[in-house]
């Protein structure tokens, strides 16, 4: 099938799709493309999430608004089905790859499940087929590994028996349906024909902005935009440590800097995690001449996962104030989510303090209203704690009252990670508080 074919069976909507990868972005993509009235494949090798979607119901955790009956509608109308075989590709025209990209502790990106998926496609690929690659992936990979893999598995060549391109996803956990619909697309094709049949495909189900260009653009392009947000997470990491060292205040610093033309400073915090942000800067770096060695990337990386450890040193030194030893504390921890009002642990910045709190010798104790394990009433949870870390800026620890917590707990230690009160508000004689980016308490105590 050549490429024009192609794209008038995009444009009447009698290709055949797939969707490999039925996770937190393949599976809303697989519905969002059966909802436009295309038929869909999904592919996965969990047989029980096969299962689970060919009930329409999803295996996807967490609130994600639409998602569940959304599903329900598309399989009850037979414009989704889910399989793990993978024989059943053999006549589908277009086909998204959505699997997992990691990286491993030596920042290294892990292409294990890419390859498997290709190796195992290329023997059934159709005719003329067109394959894209939406996971998050390090520059040149589409050429250096997707590219060949595919070849070789398929014994076709490209822009002969079949195309191929990269088109990133821009979702967000809570938001997966909403960020497909309605955020813009970098559609990379392999070549400049193929990205216009893309960007056919995804006018469909995109309500926003579509810019075609290359593949290595669209691969730049994906990590650039988180290792963007990295950088300055750690720009604003670095302005609050030095305000501690200084003795001002970073919240205040940022509300000032930022009335300056052209300012944005993001917010200081307790760390940087989820399932992107501290992935994707090692995937923009990973295939770089090793003649170059990039050094703002790697150092912003370095910075952000220092704060948790960050605030381990500021716990340690507000028990010192409250002469409390570190053997004799039970420590709350709250928040264990990466982000505020999510359930989402990936990569949690709160794990790394958890985990050098207990090595110290402390007794920990997590709360966290959005996550099964660690839910419950804030005083009931964490009765005799005599110190309290905030990692993650849940609301519900916005409109506590801390100051209740010494009528119940006597003289305890406040470590602040996300700037959720407002130390003024603190009865600073029975708390002792310390946060992020704020002169030490002690300095505060003696104003
Ligand atoms: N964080 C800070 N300071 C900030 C912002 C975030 O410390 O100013 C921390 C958060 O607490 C969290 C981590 O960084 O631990 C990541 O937060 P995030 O707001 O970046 O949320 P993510 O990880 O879900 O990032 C996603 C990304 N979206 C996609 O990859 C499609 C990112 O590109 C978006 O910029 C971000 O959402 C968003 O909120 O827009």
């Amino acid at each position: 099938m050549t490429l024009p074919i192609l794209q008038q069976k995009i444009e009447n909507q009698t290709a055949k799709l797939a969707v490999i990868g039925l996770g937190y972005v393949g599976l809303p993509v697989a519905c969002e493309f059966a909802r436009v009235g295309f038929h869909v494949l999904g592919v996965d090798i969990i047989q029980e999430r096969v299962d689970e979607i060919n009930r329409g119901l999803s295996p996807i955790e967490g609130d994600e608004p639409g998602l569940t009956e959304l599903l329900e509608d598309v399989v009850g109308q037979r414009k989704l089905h889910a399989t793990t075989n993978y024989a059943d590709l053999k006549d589908r025209d277009v086909i998204l790859i959505d699997v997992e990209t990691p990286i491993d502790d030596d920042h290294q990106p892990r292409y294990e499940a890419l390859r498997a998926v290709l190796n195992d496609l290329g023997p059934v690929l159709k005719d003329g087929a067109l394959v894209i690659v939406e996971s998050t992936i390090a520059p040149r990979t589409m050429q250096d590994l997707v590219l060949p893999v595919l070849e070789e598995s398929s014994s076709k060549r490209l822009n002969q028996d079949f195309f191929l391109g990269n088109c990133p996803e821009r979702v967000m956990p809570g938001k997966l349906l909403a960020n497909l619909r309605y955020v813009s697309r970098v559609v990379g094709g392999m070549t400049s024909e193929t990205a216009e049949t893309m960007m056919s495909l995804y006018k469909y189900v995109v309500d926003a902005k579509l810019d075609s260009t290359d593949c290595v653009t669209a691969e730049v392009v994906k990590t650039t935009e988180n290792a963007y947000r990295d950088v300055n997470i750690a720009f604003a990491n670095e302005v609050a440590l030095i305000c501690e060292d200084i003795g001002a205040n970073v919240w205040e610093v940022r509300e000032l800097v930022n009335k300056s033309p052209g300012r944005n400073m993001l917010f200081p915090g307790a760390g940087v995690g989820g399932h992107c942000i501290p992935k994707d800067p090692w995937l923009l770096v990973a295939n770089v001449a090793k003649d170059f060695e990039p050094l703002l990337i790697p150092a912003a990386r370095s910075i952000n996962d220092g704060m948790p450890l960050h605030m381990v040193d500021l716990t340690v030194e507000a028990l010192r104030e409250c002469g409390i030893g570190i053997d004799d504390s039970r420590i709350a921890v709250l928040g264990y989510a990466y982000l505020e009002n999510s359930d989402d642990t990936r990569n949690s910045p709160s794990k790394v303090l958890v985990e050098r709190l207990q090595d110290l010798g402390a007794e920990v104790v997590i709360h966290d209203p959005y996550i099964t394990e660690y839910q419950g009433d804030i005083m009931e949870a964490t009765r005799g704690c005599n110190v309290f870390v905030i990692m993650v800026a849940h609301d519900v620890y916005r409109s506590f009252d801390w100051n209740d917590l010494s009528i119940d707990h006597g003289k305890v230690a406040l470590i602040d990670g996300r700037n959720v009160f407002n130390p003024d508000q603190i009865n600073l004689q029975s708390i002792c508080y310390c946060a992020v980016g704020r002169r030490k308490s002690n300095e505060q105590q003696d104003k």
